[in-house]
C-alpha cells in the first residue's frame, strides 16, 4: 500500500464534489500510511469568521469520520495541531520560485474577484507542499483542481533535494477517473465550490435531501437531450460516479433530461443518506471526535518532526 496524504480546507460546508473528487477515494485508500488533514491553515488564506472556523474545523473531522475514514487505519487530524506544517512551508516558500507561484491559476481564479488578496492566498501552494513533503508521501488523491498544486509540490521536492541533496520523497497525484471535477448546478462550465455563495448551483454533503432532489432536478442542461452539453455532462458524471457505470452506457441509455435527473437524484440521495445518518450519530459526542483529532496528530507528529529535522539539517539551519 502507498504512503498517502491528502487534506480539505474548512472553509465552507463539504459538498457533493468535495465527497465524488476527494473524500470518496480517500477512503478506498486507507491504510496504516494514510494521513487525512483538516487543513485549517489553507482556510485562513481569506478571512474567516473565528467562531464559525472552529466549528467548521469539528464538523469537517466529524464529515471525515461519517464518510467512512476509520482513525484504527489511517490518521486524521488537524493541520495546525502540527506546528511542523507552518515551518516547513517557509523552507518551500524560500524553494518556490515567484514565477512559478504566479502561475497557479487557483489563485488567478481566487484572487480575482476578491477586494482583498492575501500573501497567504498567493503562497498556499508552499504550505501545501509541505503538507504533503513532511509524511514522505507517494500518492496525493485529489480533484482535478489541484493537480497543478501537486506538480508544483514535485518541482519544489525535486530542487529541494538536488541543492540540499535527498531529502523529500517526490509523490504523485491520484485522480479519480470519473468525479474529479463536478460541476456547478446552475452554471456547470464552474466547478462546484464549497465557499462560493451559488447556493442553487452547489449540492452540501449535510444538505436536507428534499433540497437535495430540488437542486437537480433544476439543473441547467438545456432544452433537447445531448450527452454532450456541460449540464448534461456533469449531471451524467455525477450518475456514473455514484453508480460506477461508465458515462458512456450512462449516456446512450436516455433521450430526456427528466429521467436523467430523476435517477441522478436517486443515486445522490442513497449515497448521501447514510453518510448524514452516520453523522448526525457522531456529531452527538463532539469530545469523542477531538479525542481522535488529538490522538491523531501526536502520531503524525512522530513522522513530520522526523521529517522537518532532515530538512533543517540538510538546509543548513544549525540545532537548538
Ligand atoms: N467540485 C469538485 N469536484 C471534484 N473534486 C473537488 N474537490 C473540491 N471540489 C471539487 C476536491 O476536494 C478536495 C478538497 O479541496 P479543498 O477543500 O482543499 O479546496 P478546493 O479544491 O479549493 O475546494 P473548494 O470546494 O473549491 O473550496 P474553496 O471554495 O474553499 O476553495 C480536493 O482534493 C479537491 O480537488
Amino acid at each position: 500500500m502507498a504512503r498517502v496524504f491528502s487534506g480539505m480546507a474548512p472553509s465552507g460546508d463539504a459538498t457533493l464534489g468535495s465527497l465524488l473528487g476527494a473524500l470518496r477515494h480517500w477512503v478506498a485508500v486507507q491504510n496504516v500510511d494514510a494521513y487525512y488533514c483538516v487543513v485549517d491553515l489553507h482556510a485562513l488564506t481569506v478571512p474567516q469568521d473565528p467562531v464559525e472556523l472552529r466549528g467548521r474545523t469539528l464538523e469537517l473531522a466529524t464529515v471525515f469520520l461519517a464518510v467512512g475514514l476509520d482513525p484504527e487505519v489511517s490518521t486524521l487530524f488537524v493541520q495546525s495541531h502540527v506546528h511542523e506544517h507552518a515551518e516547513l512551508a517557509w523552507l518551500m516558500e524560500c524553494t518556490a520560485a515567484f514565477g512559478e507561484l504566479s502561475r497557479m491559476t487557483q489563485f488567478k481564479d481566487k484572487s480575482e474577484s476578491r477586494d482583498f488578496v492575501s500573501a497567504g492566498l498567493f503562497t498556499y501552494p508552499a504550505l501545501m507542499a509541505a503538507d504533503i513533503l513532511l509524511y514522505d508521501t507517494e500518492e496525493v488523491p485529489v480533484g482535478d483542481d489541484q493537480r497543478q498544486h501537486v506538480e508544483f509540490t514535485r518541482d519544489v521536492a525535486e530542487r529541494f533535494n538536488s541543492r540540499y541533496g535527498p531529502t523529500f520523497t517526490v509523490p504523485k497525484a491520484v485522480i479519480a477517473p470519473v468525479g474529479a471535477r463536478v460541476m456547478d448546478l446552475q452554471d456547470p462550465t464552474r466547478k462546484m465550490s464549497k465557499s462560493d455563495d451559488a447556493v442553487g448551483g452547489t449540492i452540501l454533503l449535510l444538505e436536507d435531501l428534499g433540497s437535495v432532489s430540488k437542486k437537480i432536478k433544476r439543473a441547467v442542461t438545456g432544452t433537447d437531450y445531448d450527452p454532450a452539453l456541460p449540464g448534461a455532462k456533469n449531471l451524467l458524471s455525477m450518475l456514473s460516479a455514484a453508480t460506477n457505470e461508465p458515462i458512456e452506457s450512462l449516456a446512450s441509455r436516455y433521450t430526456q433530461y427528466g429521467p436523467l435527473k430523476s435517477d441522478t437524484t436517486d443515486a445522490v440521495v442513497a449515497l448521501l443518506e447514510p453518510i448524514q445518518q452516520r453523522y448526525r450519530e457522531l456529531s452527538a459526542d463532539p469530545a469523542a471526535v477531538a479525542k481522535t483529532l488529538q490522538h491523531g496528530a501526536e502520531k503524525a507528529q512522530t513522522v513530520a518532526s522526523t521529517t522537518l529535522r532532515r530538512a533543517r539539517a540538510n538546509i543548513g539551519l544549525l540545532d537548538r
